[in-house]
């Protein structure tokens, strides 16, 4: 089968099965392409449950098709890749949480998106990089653990100095790849060009940069802005979007090394393979699905 007949046979598929293809902001621009809707892994969990859509194709990593199955417990949803894994949310467990909530009783526990719905059920409110800020400011607690990144947590740290924050030693093996000395260089190169990054990048690298925000506030940023040109310092699938949108803007990515082998490792054929047979379904346990909604709700609550 050749590109053209794939893409045509995945649309076929789609509607033969009533699904919706979700492609995250780092998935290959041919995946986002094929997709219905491209963006963060929340937004596109929290869409996807509003649609009457019976099966979720989730062009992602493992946490993310779990967020959308935690919101969408009666759909089907499919990974099409199921060894796509998210280093970091692999960094912290459920019985990690525990053995922390035993020693800590009174410290209650953030959690990153970024983390298994294992890990979300045990713990009290979860957040995104989006809204991390606002979830830590609405909590009375002066001492809050936040998991599992440590890059976020330092720099949500860095404007609540009212409150210790707990980092757990997790990160993003991509983010913390960029170094400080790469934004030098880079800055070198294009002067003046205002640099966007992911807070998921190293403390030394986010002191650095111009904006600091998740995905959809990078993309919000650089369409708001009038700049002729921006360097991007987050996974460089978002520089599909951002050119999309920007035709007359120009993007250099901060780093070459800003790839997520696990974003990449979804292709169009997977994305057919898994609609064509039901691959790769997405299940939770009841109990922990749950508790895990319970965490999300509390973070919609804020
Ligand atoms: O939760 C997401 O989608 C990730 C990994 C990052 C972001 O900033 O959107
Ligand atoms: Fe995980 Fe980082 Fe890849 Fe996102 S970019 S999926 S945080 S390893």
């Amino acid at each position: 089968m050749d590109t053209k007949q794939m893409i045509d046979e995945i649309n076929r598929l789609k509607k033969e099965k009533n699904a919706i293809i979700l492609a995250h902001n780092y998935q290959i621009p041919e995946v986002q392409e094929i997709a219905d809707l491209v963006g963060d892994s929340f937004r596109l969990s929290q869409e996807a449950a509003a649609t009457e859509k019976d099966v979720i194709v989730f062009c992602g990593v493992h946490f993310m098709a779990e967020s959308a199955k935690i919101l969408s417990p009666t759909k089907k949803v499919l990974l099409p890749v199921i060894d796509a894994g998210c280093p970091m949310a692999d960094m912290v467990t459920a019985d990690d949480l525990r053995k922390f909530k035993e020693e800590n009783p009174e410290v209650p526990i953030v959690t990153y998106v970024n983390s298994s719905a294992e890990v979300k059920a045990y713990s009290d409110i979860c957040c995104t990089s989006s809204n991390a800020l606002k979830v830590v400011q609405s909590m009375d607690a002066k001492k809050i653990l936040f998991a599992p990144d440590r890059n976020l947590s330092h720099w949500i740290s860095l404007q609540v100095p009212d409150k210790e924050i707990i980092k757990w030693n997790g990160f993003c093996i991509t983010h913390e790849r960029v170094t400080p000395d790469e934004v030098d260089e880079v800055r070198a190169k294009f002067p003046g060009v205002r640099l966007l990054a992911h807070p998921e990048c190293n403390p030394a690298v986010v002191v650095k940069a111009d904006f600091v925000g998740s995905t959809a506030q990078i993309i919000e940023f650089a369409r708001n802005a009038s700049d002729e040109s921006f360097i991007i310092g987050t996974e460089m699938g978002i520089l599909h979007t951002l050119r999309n949108q920007n035709p007359n803007k120009k993007f250099h990515l901060l780093s070459p090394s800003l790839i997520c082998y696990n974003m990449k490792k979804t292709s169009l054929a997977d994305v057919y393979n898994a609609l064509l047979n039901d691959v790769n379904v997405i299940e939770i346990d009841e109990t922990i699905r749950l508790k895990a909604y319970t965490a999300l709700k509390r973070m919609l609550e804020i």
